[in-house]
């Protein structure tokens, strides 16, 4: 149990709270009235979802995407990447990391930024050249300088570095690596300190990090290698994108975020979705239901799991589709705004200690 949680017990026992009640579908505890308020609740510092630039059109989306009881952070899913933010070498456009950060900021929900360095969604003026290392690092400070300099005040945690390794633990292949070596990650987190606020948090962020595996030992590696060389990073970001069935158990879960938290550093769950086969159907929904409780329920329980993301919270807008045919409904709620077993299995992990 987080600190937090058992003094929030204590003062709800002291302040003669109402006990939890059962409603129709699911339970609702005390006065919490969404994910995020349990998420507090329980401990964490929010719950939150990835909001994606098409999804601010649609009102009915917006409704609960601003809705600080069920989400109290806020990720843009595509909008502050190189390509949107850095069209052009050395000319930013903020157009559309503003567009979530700034009503999210108003609206009193954190934000997650993502992602200063990843091999992907790069501008063609990057990819289509071959630069020098010296140039390249100096692009690499460019773009970090610029971007952290802009959003300054307005992110709890920036991910630095997104995806850096392989599945076997050997760095990836990417422009970063060839131009500049793997001495690019140790860069990449040494502008960001320089220019973000001094309370920015500094994460490392992956998937298929949530075992113990040669994916996240590589990792750990790294932090303390960073750590005995005093590169900054404070946190590391398990994406957590899964499929019903087959996720890492709650106690792999717990053990591969240990090996970060034991080296001082916080984690967070960032991209929590779990996408099924289709046809879904009621055994399906069920087991999706129990896969994301596990994984709400090892953060809840591990200290300095700071928090829970989704990686968008409606089906329909969700990246599944498009990169895994055939499979679906990913989130917590389904097309028709109906909320899932999933959102209400996450809902009692949340609130079970109350
Ligand atoms: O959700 C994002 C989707 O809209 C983009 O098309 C895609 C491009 O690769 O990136 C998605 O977000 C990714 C995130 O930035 C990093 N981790 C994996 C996410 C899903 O692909």
């Amino acid at each position: 149990m987080k600190f937090a949680t058992l003094s929030l017990a204590l003062a709800t026992v002291s302040a003669g709270l109402a006990a939890p009640s059962q409603g129709p579908g699911g339970k609702y505890y005390g006065k919490a009235k969404g994910l995020n308020d349990l998420a507090r609740r329980a401990g964490l510092l929010y719950f939150g979802t990835a909001v994606d630039n098409p999804s601010l059109n649609n009102s009915k989306y917006l409704s609960i995407a601003y809705d600080t009881s069920e989400f109290g952070q806020a990720t843009p899913a595509n909008g502050q990447k190189w390509m949107y933010i850095e069209p052009q070498r050395n000319v930013f456009n903020y157009t559309m990391g503003d567009a979530i950060i700034k009503p999210a900021k108003n609206n009193g929900q954190m934000r997650r930024c993502h992602t200063f360095l990843w091999h992907s969604q790069l501008p063609d003026w990057l990819t289509s050249k071959n630069y020098t290392k010296t140039e390249l690092i100096s692009i690499l400070e460019n773009h970090i300088k610029n971007e952290a300099t802009y959003y300054k005040n307005d992110c709890y945690a920036w991910d630095v570095v997104n995806e850096a390794f392989n599945e076997d633990g050997t760095y990836r292949n990417t422009l970063w690596l060839w131009t500049i070596g793997p001495e690019y990650l140790e860069y990449a987190f040494k502008f960001a300190r320089k220019y973000t606020s001094r309370q920015t948090k500094l994460y490392y962020n992956d998937y298929n990090v949530e075992r113990v595996n040669n994916k996240s030992i590589a990792i750990a590696k790294m932090v303390r290698d960073f750590q005995r060389k005093g590169v900054p990073i404070d946190g590391v970001g398990f994406q957590a994108h899964f499929k019903t069935g087959s996720t890492p158990s709650y106690e792999e879960q717990v053990a591969s975020m240990k090996q970060f938290t034991k080296l001082g550093l916080e984690v967070a769950i960032t991209e929590l979705d779990v996408r099924t086969l289709l046809p879904d159907s009621a055994e399906k929904q069920a087991q999706q239901a129990k896969d994301y409780a596990n994984t709400v329920k090892a953060c809840k329980d591990t200290d300095d799991c700071v928090g829970v993301t989704v990686w968008d919270f409606w089906d329909p807008v969700s990246w599944v589709p498009d990169v895994f045919p055939g499979e679906g409904v990913a989130c917590l709620w389904s097309a028709n705004y109906t909320k899932k077993p999933a959102y209400y299995a996450v809902a009692d992990v949340l609130g079970e200690d109350d």
